[in-house]
């Protein structure tokens, strides 16, 4: 078998790759669950496209692909013969997006993977490589983020399979109807002595490597995040004839607590709070709000500090539905620690990147990912791509050609960096 690093020395250029995967990512975005901008949420009739295109193009780089239990599309390469530990890497990202999205977060992970490994040619390594374009990371559809990448990671809550979506229909439905088998959810997990690391290409989605001028980053922790739905109830009134000091006005009372979440974030050193969601009932000009459900959303690199901020926050809420004489609830509650990046394998990528003489400084990640659910299972890197003008979940998003092809280059050379023997880290990797 020629050795790795003969099998890898032809590619062609890496702009013309990173052209194609540009490319791809164009297309990709036409699946989408609406005739306006992007959007594709899990397990629908648009990600149901999406996993036809990425099937045909895994098939083009001799990725033989199935979809898993909880809607997973991965792709497999295998191992040559001699592959000593039956163990495997990991790539990919995600390919669902959120509402109204750009074209990258997620999917160009996956493109990006899938390209490296069609520069292989078809040739084996002395060990399997899968490509994960996970299901489910926005949390869009039933309100709770990273469905694919726990099942896999062994972390899924089967409670989670009757939760509903805006149309009443249950997670099992949505899995039955994309013709999957709910029961089986546990099929999907992967044991992690089978695995030796997952690699994951994303997106920064913020502002941070522009302004270093940095092409590539590594990630050294993602965030850890809160996200609660919450409920303040009041009374509707007639706006007409209601009077002003009668009213228990529940969007009055939202619209304090939101600009209190706003600056706790803007004076908490390292905290970001974000209300993105506001349902209004009954949403009528002329009707004084009866109810408001809102989402909180607050990250912060230390979990202590992001927990005690949720805390201010609730008390912050009651404190104001007592003075307005309006009821606040807590209606759903989640929480994801942050998750260091495993060292060595951030130094081999790091590695890489210095190999091709690319400045990649390293960050922490202030967008949550499923590296921080697949950190469970094995160990776990992250390489950001710069994105122009920081802009993210926005059809704004954008990544730049040249930055594609570097992210590519160092993609494969970390690849090339691992042992021949065993595909396992190297203490001191050549490049
Ligand atoms: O919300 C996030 O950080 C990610 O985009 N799911
Ligand atoms: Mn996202
Ligand atoms: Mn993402």
């Amino acid at each position: 078998m020629q050795c790795k690093m003969d099998v890898l020395n032809r590619h062609p250029s890496w702009r013309q790759s990173a052209n194609r995967v540009l490319e791809r990512c164009e297309q990709l975005a036409q699946c989408s669950d609406s005739r306006i901008g992007l959007t594709r949420t899990f397990l629908s009739p648009a990600m149901d496209e999406a996993h036809e295109m990425v099937v045909g193009w895994m098939r083009e780089a001799a990725l033989t692909p199935h979809v898993d239990e909880m809607g997973n599309l991965i792709g497999h390469y295998p191992a040559n013969e001699t592959n000593a530990n039956g163990k495997k890497w990991l790539f990919g990202s995600h390919l669902d997006t959120v509402p109204n999205a750009g074209k990258y977060d997620g999917a160009l992970g996956v493109l990006l993977a899938i390209e490296v490994i069609s520069q292989l040619q078809g040739q084996p390594l002395p060990f399997a490589i899968e490509v994960i374009g996970f299901s489910e990371e926005e949390g869009v559809r039933f309100r709770t983020p990273y469905l694919g990448s726990r099942a896999i990671a062994g972390t899924f809550d089967p409670n989670l399979l009757s939760l509903l979506d805006h149309n009443g229909v249950s997670m099992a439905q949505a899995l039955r109807h994309f013709g999957l088998a709910p029961e089986g959810w546990e099929h999907a997990r992967y044991q992690s002595d089978s695995i030796l690391g997952y690699l994951e290409a994303h997106i920064e989605q913020g502002p941070l490597l522009e302004t270093l001028d940095a092409p590539l980053g590594i990630v050294t922790d993602i965030v850890g995040q809160s996200r609660l739905q919450v409920r303040f109830k009041g009374q509707s009134g007639h706006a007409g004839t209601q009077p002003m000091n009668l009213r228990r006005d529940a969007l009055t009372a939202a619209s304090e607590w939101v600009l209190a979440v706003e600056s706790l974030g803007g004076a908490t050193e390292g905290l970001v709070a974000t209300v993105g969601s506001l349902d209004v009932g009954p949403n009528t000009p002329n009707v004084v709000a009866g109810e408001t459900v809102c989402s909180l959303d607050v990250r912060h690199p230390n979990d202590s500090a992001r927990e005690s901020a949720v805390e201010k926050l609730l008390a912050t809420a009651s404190d104001i539905a007592t003075r307005r004489n309006i009821n606040f609830e807590i209606l759903a509650r989640s929480s994801q620690k942050a998750v260091p990046m495993d060292t060595q394998l951030r130094e081999q990528l790091q590695a890489a990147c210095d190999g091709l003489s690319v400045n990649a400084p390293e960050m922490v990640s202030g967008a949550g990912h499923d590296a921080a659910i697949m950190a469970m299972l094995c160990p776990c890197a992250m390489l950001f791509l710069r994105t122009p003008g920081g802009a993210s979940h926005c059809p704004e998003e954008a990544v730049d050609l040249d930055d594609v092809a570097l992210a590519l280059e160092a993609m494969h050379s970390f690849l090339l960096s691992l042992s021949p023997e065993t595909g396992e880290l190297i203490e001191s990797p050549t490049f």
